[in-house]
Order: C-alpha cells, then structure tokens, then sequence
C-alpha cells in the first residue's frame, strides 16, 4: 500500500515524463498481404510500432474507393496514416520506399542517420523499388496471368530478374545483409526474393543471396509480418475474369 501511494505521488510531480510514456497511437496500415505490403508489416513488426491493418483487397478494386485515393492517389497499397506524425499532427502517406524511410527516420531503426551507412541503404532501397520489384512483378504477369502466352515478354523479365539476382549475390558475397548491417533495404527485398521459383529462377545459382534470405526470413518479426492477413487471399483466383478486369488494363482514371 505504501509503496503504491508514494510511486502515486511520484508521479503526480512529474507530469511531463508521464506524457512522454504516453503509448503511441497505432499507425493505420493499408495493406494487402504481397511482397509490398510486407515491407511495411516487417518494419513495423521489427520496430515494434502500435498499428491496426486496413485490408484493402485489391482483387475486389478497394484501392479505388475515394477515401483510399485521398491517402494513396495512385490506387496502390501501402499507405499509411500516422496519426502522431511530425508536429503531433496526423500526416499520411503511399509508396513503400517512402514509408520505410519515414519510420525509420520516426524511430531511429534499421535507417541510420550516418550520411555514409544512409546512402548505403539508400541505394539498395531504391535498387529494390526501382527494379527488382517493378521487374519481378513483371515476371509474375507474364508467366502466371497473362491471357496470351509471350515467350518474349517471359524470356525478357525471367532473364532481367535473373540479373538482378546475380548483383544482389555479388553484393552479399562479403557483407551479411544488403547495407551491410539488417536495414529497410533488406526488409524491401525479402517478400520479392522468397518467391525466386514462381519468378523462374533457381536460388542454388545464388549461393549468397540464398544465405541471406534464410537469416532475414529466420527473424521472427519478419516471419509475423509476412504472415500478416495471409487468410486474406485465400479463395481469390488471380485468373478469375472479373478480379483480372480490376487489376489489368488500368488507364487514367477522369481527373
Ligand atoms: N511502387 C509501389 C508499388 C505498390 C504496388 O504495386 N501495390 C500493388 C500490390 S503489390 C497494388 O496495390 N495494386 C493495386 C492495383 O494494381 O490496382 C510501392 O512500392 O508502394
């Protein structure tokens, strides 16, 4: 009882560092459970942030909804909001890339502020946005939903994601993670890589990169965030016409 009463009148004189322990209010995650959406259920997970997950079930055209284009005007999850963001104020935000940045800089993790291991991370990041991931989803319309079979078109990611895999091998032949320690970079990569069969390639060809992906996939804040929503996708048939006529032969939607 004593002990209760004087933590009590502890604290009572110190209201600020009792607002400062104040829990964070959860970060809103838009999110469907792919390659891009796991960026963010990783980060989050391995930064241990307070968050609650908005399905946005692409299969469907969620990501049309007004209210979601409000966030993420170019109708593609992640997105986030943060209702603590810069200023205290809320503050939202789309692309996956700029999201890992964000909540690195917000935390202090996995992004370091040291101008030269931020650039090492940097480089990798985009590396992944700007290529991997664009081609790689390439490979996946080609070879798995496309209507018409195109040699050509398969031939041409099959062999551009192949390349790709050879640099990040290269690269991880004499560090263990991309930057050299684990970073967002890394946490970019591993949705994409762990899916090397269905992209036609064969991870023994990439002794290193192989390496890599079973320690990043070892850690259990990465193993929850690509679980998260997994029950989401179950029933959906990418090949179906009607979920096909959502998510293929988008133009510009009227201004
Ligand atoms: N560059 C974007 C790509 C995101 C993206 O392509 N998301 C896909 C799912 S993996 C999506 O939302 N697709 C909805 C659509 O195609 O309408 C990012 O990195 O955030």
């Amino acid at each position: 009882m004593a002990r209760g009463k004087a933590k009590r009148a502890g604290a009572a004189k110190k209201p600020k560092a009792k607002a400062a322990n104040k829990p964070l209010k959860p970060i809103e995650l838009y999110y469907w459970p792919t390659p891009n959406g796991f960026k963010i259920s990783i980060m989050l997970e391995e930064c241990k942030l307070p968050y609650t997950m908005i399905p946005v079930n692409i299969s469907k055209g969620e990501q049309f909804k007004p209210d979601f284009l409000k966030i993420s005007p170019n109708n593609r999850m992640p997105a986030i909001v943060d209702p603590t963001g810069p200023g205290k104020r809320p503050i939202s935000m789309f692309e996956s890339g700029a999201i890992l940045q964000y909540l690195g800089r917000k935390t202090g993790k996995f992004y370091p502020s040291d101008e030269r291991a931020r650039v090492e991370v940097e480089q990798w990041l985009f590396w992944q946005i700007g290529g991997l991931g664009p081609m790689a989803g390439q490979v996946n319309h080609f070879k798995h939903y496309a209507r018409e079979i195109l040699p050509y078109a398969i031939a041409r990611y099959v062999d551009e994601v192949n390349r790709l895999y050879g640099v990040m091998n290269i690269r991880l032949k004499d560090r263990e993670f991309l930057a050299g320690k684990y970073s967002i970079a890394d946490m970019a990569c591993v949705g994409w890589t762990n899916l090397w069969e269905r992209q036609g390639q064969d991870i023994e060809q990439f002794p290193h990169l192989k390496r890599w992906l079973e320690t990043v996939k070892a850690r259990p804040a990465v193993q929850r965030g690509m679980a998260l929503g997994r029950e989401l996708r179950k029933g959906i048939d990418m090949k179906d016409p009607k979920v096909q006529a959502v998510l293929f032969g988008q133009r510009a939607r009227a201004g």
